[in-house]
C-alpha cells in the first residue's frame, strides 16, 4: 500500500491511528520538577530500588574500608564533598573541546566548572598551566608522550622492574609499543636514583624525552639534576609525581615546576577524584615543531588531549577535581602532607627497628618498601600481603629493585600513610601499625611461596586490635 503523500508546507492534524494510540496511552504523564537537593538525595535510594545487588556489594566496600587498615601507597579517600561532585548530575554533560571552543551546545556551566578547576589546580601546584581533563595519570602520561614524540623516537624512564610506571615506556603499554625505549635502574647497593649513571645513558642514547618519577621510590628526587640531563641531550622533561603530587603541592617534597617541560599526576593518589592532570611551568608556550606544524607547546598538549587521545572529557570528574583542588589549598591538607611523611618515616623506623629489612632504611615520603624475604627466611611479597589482609591490614605485594621473584609472587611489599593520616593517625599509631604487622609476618606459618596458614586465636586477636584502630579513627 502507498502512504498517502503529507505535505509539510500546511499544518497537518496526527494521522488518526496516532491521536487513538496517545489516547490509550495517557497515563504516561509527566513528573514532577524536583528540587536540586531532591534529586540528588535520593541516590542510594534509586540505586538500591534498581539494583539491590551492586547497593549492596558498594555497601559491603564501604564496611571493609571501615573495618581495615588502609596501607596502600597508591590509594587515598576522598572527601564526601568530592564524591558529591562525581554523582551529580555533571556526569551527563557531553562536551568536546575546551572550554569557550566545544563542540557542543549547553556548555556554559560547564566552561565555568572546567575554569575553575583549571585556575585552581595552577594556584595549587604554581604553574602557568593546567589540563585537567585526561581521565587518569597513564592518559595524562600517553597525551605528552604523544604530543612531544613521534613514532619510533626515544624514550628514556625508569625500568619499570624498579619502580618506574608502565606508561614510561614500558613493552606491555602503548608507549613501549610505538616508541623505542630505554631504560636507567637504580644503583644495586644502595637502591638509589644514581645521577651520573642516567647522564651517561642520556648521552649515549640521546633521548627526545625523559621520564623521572616512580611508583615505588622512597627518596627524595632530584628534578634539577634530571633538567642538566636533559638540557644536555636536548631532551624534554616530564616529571610523573603521581605519587607525591599532595607533597609536592604541599612543599612536603620539593617541586618540578621550575624544571619540568611538562608534570603529570593522577589526581586519586593525592586525595581527589580519580582522574589525571597535566602542568606545565614558564615553558608553556615554548614553540614546538612537530608534523611539520609550529605551535605552542600547551596548544599541542590539548591538540593531543583532544581530538588526539580522548573524546568527552569526564565532566563530573572535572567538577570534584575543582573541589579537589579547593581542599588542596586549605591549611588542614597542607599540614597533613607533612604529617603523612612524619607518619611513614616513623612506621619505617618502627619496622627496621624490629628488624624487618626496610630499603634505603627509611623513606622521605609517603611510601615505605620492604623486602619480605630478607625479613624472614621463605616469606614472599605475595604472602606477606595475604596474610597481613586476612588480619585486616591492606597492603600491596611489591617487585623490588633487582627482585628475582616473579612478578606474581615478588620479595616486597609496599606501604602508604595518606589513608591513616587522612583518618587521624598519628605516630603513637604508626607504632602500634608497624607491632602488628611484625607480628603477624613473624607468626605466620609459611607453606610455600604463595601459601601460609595463620592460627585463627591470633589472626582474630589482631583483627580486634585493628577494629579498634579503625574505631577510633573512622573514615572522614
Ligand atoms: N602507579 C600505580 C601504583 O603505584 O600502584 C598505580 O597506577
Amino acid at each position: 500500500m502507498t502512504e498517502p503523500k503529507m505535505d509539510l508546507t500546511k499544518e497537518q492534524s496526527p494521522p488518526r491511528y496516532l491521536v487513538d494510540k496517545f489516547r490509550k496511552d495517557d497515563k504516561i504523564d509527566g513528573r514532577r520538577k524536583t528540587s536540586f537537593e531532591e534529586y540528588h538525595n535520593g541516590q542510594f535510594g534509586a540505586l538500591k530500588e534498581t539494583d539491590a545487588e551492586v547497593y549492596g556489594l558498594i555497601k559491603k566496600e564501604y564496611q571493609r574500608l571501615q573495618n581495615n587498615i588502609e596501607l596502600l601507597a597508591a590509594e587515598n579517600q576522598c572527601s564526601p564533598a568530592v564524591l558529591a561532585a562525581l554523582g551529580s548530575v555533571v556526569q551527563n554533560k557531553t562536551a568536546e573541546g575546551f572550554p569557550g571552543a566545544r563542540f557542543h551546545g549547553g556548555c556554559e556551566v560547564i566552561d565555568d566548572v572546567e575554569r575553575l578547576a583549571i585556575d585552581r589546580a595552577k594556584e595549587a601546584f604554581g604553574t602557568r598551566y593546567a589540563n585537567v581533563q585526561p581521565h587518569s595519570g597513564t592518559g595524562a602520561n600517553h597525551i605528552v608522550i604523544t604530543a612531544v614524540l613521534e613514532a619510533g623516537d626515544k624514550i628514556l624512564g625508569l625500568s619499570s622492574e624498579q619502580g618506574g610506571h608502565y606508561s614510561h615506556g614500558d613493552a606491555v603499554s602503548l608507549t613501549g609499543r610505538f616508541f623505542d625505549v630505554e631504560n636507567y635502574y637504580l644503583d644495586k647497593k644502595t637502591f638509589l636514583l644514581d645521577y651520573d649513571a642516567i647522564r651517561d645513558k642520556a648521552v649515549k642514547v640521546k633521548p627526545k624525552l625523559i621520564i623521572c618519577g616512580a611508583s615505588a621510590y622512597v627518596r627524595t628526587i632530584d628534578f634539577k639534576k634530571f633538567r642538566a640531563i636533559a638540557d644536555e641531550v636536548g631532551a624534554y622533561l616530564l616529571a610523573d609525581i603521581s605519587h607525591i603530587s599532595g607533597l609536592v603541592m604541599a612543599g612536603a617534597h620539593p617541586s618540578p615546576v621550575e624544571y619540568a617541560h611538562f608534570i603529570t599526576t593522577s589526581t586519586y593518589k593525592p586525595g581527589g577524584p580519580r582522574g589525571g592532570l597535566i602542568l606545565m611551568g614558564k615553558e608553556y608556550d615554548k614553540n614546538i615543531k612537530i608534523q611539520g606544524k609550529d605551535m605552542p607547546l600547551w596548544k599541542r598538549i590539548e591538540d593531543t588531549t583532544f581530538p588526539g587521545v580522548q573524546g568527552t572529557p569526564y565532566l563530573n570528574h572535572i567538577a570534584a577535581k575543582a573541589v579537589f583542588f579547593k581542599e588542596m589549598l586549605s591549611d588542614e591538607y597542607r599540614n597533613r602532607q607533612f604529617k603523612i611523611i612524619e607518619n611513614a618515616k616513623k612506621l619505617a623506623a618502627v619496622l627496621a627497628d624490629l628488624g624487618l629489612d626496610v630499603l634505603t632504611k627509611g623513606t622521605d615520603n609517603h611510601m615505605v618498601l620492604i623486602n619480605a624475604g630478607n625479613s624472614r627466611q621463605g616469606l614472599t611479597g605475595v604472602t606477606a600481603q595475604k596474610c597481613l589482609e586476612e588480619c585486616g591490614i591492606t597492603v600491596d605485594k611489591m617487585r623490588l629493585p633487582y627482585d628475582e621473584k616473579a612478578p606474581a609472587i615478588t620479595s616486597g611489599i609496599r606501604l602508604g600513610t595518606p589513608i591513616v593520616t587522612r583518618n587521624g593517625m598519628g605516630t603513637e599509631q604508626m607504632q602500634s601499625i608497624a607491632r602488628l604487622i611484625d607480628a603477624v609476618l613473624k607468626r605466620v606459618e609459611i607453606i610455600s611461596e604463595t601459601e601460609y596458614r595463620i592460627n585463627s586465636s591470633f589472626r582474630e586477636q589482631v583483627k580486634a586490635e585493628v577494629a579498634g584502630l579503625c574505631d577510633s579513627f573512622a573514615m572522614r
